[in-house]
């Protein structure tokens, strides 16, 4: 058995010794987030343990129809657990708010970003995997563990979102092997799991698309393509911050991008710069300059500027990832 097989059940045996777990993913948790931490949850409480998920963020409005969602909190409460499960999170900044009792506790560490930063034996880290999804549905398979059918809808509803309903770079021959049987053995339709998660737009959000399409600008023999959101916008919008995920897609959208950009004002008055490239376009050494993370293709950062100097200092760096 190869060693990525090897430490899946490690990692499953690891987390089946436990027996009360606490679950926690990043902030502005997403599909891969939310899918991963509750089809794990499901599968914890089959074995009749003690398990709670943190998230500091809400789940998002797309995932409120997964089984358990409910069950998510923003808070850890009294519950004291044995071991900390980090899904899909890089290091403990990533979880937004985390106490030190909590940094003490020994930790399980399930991931596909390359900059995730625990280590051990019971720490994977595997960037060629599409989604946390993805290695949770190996960890089951490898342990000859059974997927119940709200596995299966938790762990589709992770590798459908964190592969952009598989169109993305890191959409593989195997992950559609994987999304293939998990309908299979969880009895799914993919056309109401997308459905749920796509055909569900509020108006605001269609107006908020339309303040930012008015602001794209196409440069460099139309390879970067970048536009903003400012609050003002926001307001005519009737929108929030949350009404932004997935806007920067549409940008790629235009024939011939291979950087995608959007600067938004946040609720806070700093300045986001969300990207998306093709591969062979690292944005990783970038956004860590300015103190962000993600996957070399998908990538973020927060820099505390006006929108007019976070253009000015950003844009000649984006100019020169396509020139
Ligand atoms: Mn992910």
């Amino acid at each position: 058995m190869d060693t990525r097989n090897k430490r899946l059940k490690q990692i499953l045996r690891g987390l089946e010794k436990e027996d009360k777990l606490l679950i926690c993913t990043h902030q502005h948790p997403d599909g891969d987030c939310i899918g991963s931490q509750l089809a794990l949850y499901h599968y914890l409480r089959s074995l009749k343990k003690k398990v709670a998920m943190f998230n500091k963020d809400p789940v998002p409005e797309i995932l409120q129809f997964l089984p358990g969602w409910r069950q998510i909190r923003n808070t850890i409460g009294t519950f004291n657990p044995s071991v900390v499960v980090l899904l899909d999170s890089g290091a403990w900044s990533r979880l937004g708010l985390v106490t030190e009792t909590l940094q003490m506790l020994p930790v399980i560490n399930l991931d596909h970003h390359p900059d995730n930063r625990f280590k051990g034996p019971l720490s994977l880290v595997d960037p060629s995997a599409s989604s946390v999804g993805e290695l949770l549905y190996d960890m089951f398979a490898v342990g000859g563990r059974k997927i119940n059918s709200k596995m299966a809808v938790c762990l589709y509803a992770a590798i459908l979102t964190d592969t952009g309903s598989f169109r993305q770079a890191n959409t593989s021959a195997h992950t559609l092997e994987v999304a293939s049987k998990l309908l299979k053995e969880g009895n799914l339709s993919a056309s109401v799991i997308s459905d749920a998660v796509y055909n569900r737009f509020e108006l605001r959000q269609l107006l908020l698309m339309q303040e930012m399409f008015g602001t794209i600008r196409l440069e460099h023999k139309d390879r970067l393509a970048w536009g903003k959101l400012t609050r003002r916008m926001f307001q005519r919008a009737g929108a929030q911050d949350e009404d932004t995920e997935g806007l920067i897609n549409y940008l790629r959208l235009i024939k011939g991008v291979k950087l995608a950009a959007i600067f938004r004002e946040t609720e806070q008055g700093l300045v986001k710069m969300n990207l998306r490239s093709q591969r062979g376009i690292n944005v990783l050494p970038l956004v860590r300059e300015f103190g962000g993370g993600g996957h070399p293709s998908a990538a973020g950062c927060t820099v505390l500027m006006t929108m007019a100097k976070a253009q000015r200092v950003l844009l000649p760096r984006l100019r020169e990832l396509v020139s």
